[in-house]
């Protein structure tokens, strides 16, 4: 999907419909997320600078807004919760600022569901990570995340989307694109579908072991890319986990794994030369450390699978984009005609770069 615009006077209107006060100093499209609509909004309150994440859900992938923003309004009361009495609570977690009438999301007049929240500061957030100690403060943020949420009183957590990381749905559904064809481009993608399909027998590993039991079902943020988490300018410790639209029930390797396709990276998501984009053992190694300084309460057949994780949640994403570049790029959010192509090519690169360090990986796992 190719990126909506908005006019400044049409965000205008939307910004009214918050509850936010001042005046508007500027209006700008914002991160580099492939879902939503983001934008920072400054505002001077009487001289005084205030900062605004609004944001229009994806109400096509986002069917349900309202029990998304009700799921974050239990995950974050309940992070502020863990530190209160902090110096810096309030950047802890996301806050959200309701509609005026008193509503967490407000309906746009192009028909849109908007959001609105504080914006962070003194923190950021990367697309590409720059070193190994970013790494490991990353996965510790996470792995914090995941720990502060471990005793949310239920009910449980909607499923905002279902079946979000199940790998053997995620085949289907590129089975099914594939079939259909929509664009002409199958049989430019031969290499690619013979790469899935030399795959196709450890991709229902941990989908089994869930159903088994032998795995436990956690809440999860599900989307732990480098830039879902804002670093502190100073010190470079992960202050916020941000992007809490599918924060749900789930599996703690899939965001573990998540990380291992992001933070090893040597190269961006849409990189074209596919020699600079390979897994760095040394970033794998610095995210094994930071997530398990936090994540003390993996059961030993989550250990056993975390460097095997990266593989597959790195695989299943580039099926995603695999079956989105077949069914004519209605999901992601892309710049140019084979950017989804483009995105796939370079996460079975890293597939394969992790499986060539299989050892090391594992290894790593069992040293620490
Ligand atoms: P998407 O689902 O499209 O990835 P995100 O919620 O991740 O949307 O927002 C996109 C980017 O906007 C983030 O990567 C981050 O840089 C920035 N961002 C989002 N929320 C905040 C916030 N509350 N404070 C500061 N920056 C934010
Ligand atoms: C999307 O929203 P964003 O850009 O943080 C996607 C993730 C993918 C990721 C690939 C809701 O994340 O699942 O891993 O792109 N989010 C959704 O970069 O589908
Ligand atoms: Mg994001």
């Amino acid at each position: 999907m190719s990126s909506r615009n908005f006019t400044e006077e049409q965000l205008r209107e939307i910004i009214a419909l918050f509850q936010v006060y001042g005046d508007i100093v500027s209006v700008n499209r914002y991160g580099s997320g492939h879902i939503n609509d983001t934008f920072k909004i400054d505002i001077s309150i009487g001289g005084a600078p205030v900062s605004y994440v609004l944001q229009r859900i994806n109400d096509s992938i986002f069917t349900r807004p309202d029990r998304v923003m009700e799921n974050i309004a239990r995950v974050t009361n309940h992070i502020r919760g863990k530190f209160a009495g902090a110096e810096d609570a309030t950047r802890r977690t996301l806050t959200v600022i309701p509609a005026r009438d008193g509503q967490p999301v407000a309906r746009g007049p192009e028909g849109g569901w908007w959001r609105m929240y504080v914006f962070i500061t003194g923190a950021k957030t990367i697309d590409l990570i720059e070193n190994a100690d970013q790494a490991r403060k990353a996965a510790k943020a996470f792995a914090g995340f995941q720990n502060a949420l471990a005793d949310l009183p239920a009910p449980r957590l909607f499923e905002t989307i279902p079946n979000f990381h199940n790998t053997l749905s995620r085949l289907e559904q590129l089975d099914t694109a594939a079939a259909e064809d929509k664009m002409g481009r199958k049989a430019s993608v031969a290499a690619e579908l013979a790469f899935v399909d030399a795959h196709r027998e450890e991709a229902g590993k941990i989908v089994k072991m869930m159903e088994n039991g032998e795995i436990p079902e956690r809440i999860t943020h599900n989307d732990t890319k480098i830039n879902n988490v804002m670093l502190d300018d100073v010190t470079g410790e992960g202050v916020a986990v941000i992007d809490l639209d599918t924060v749900m029930p789930g599996c703690a390797l899939y965001d573990f794994g998540d990380m291992v396709r992001t933070s090893t990276a040597a190269a961006a998501e849409d990189e074209k030369d596919l020699s600079k984009v390979f897994s760095r053992k040394e970033y794998f190694e610095a995210l094994v450390k930071g997530y398990l300084s936090e994540a003390k309460f993996l059961t030993e057949a989550e250990k056993e699978n975390l460097a095997f994780s990266g593989r597959l949640i790195t695989f299943t994403i580039g099926i995603r984009f695999l079956a989105d570049y077949l069914a004519g790029d209605t999901y992601f959010r892309t710049a140019y005609a084979d950017h989804n192509l483009v995105r796939c090519r370079t996460q079975f690169k890293m597939v394969e770069s992790m499986e060539a360090q299989k050892d090391e990986y594992e290894a790593i796992v069992r040293a620490n």
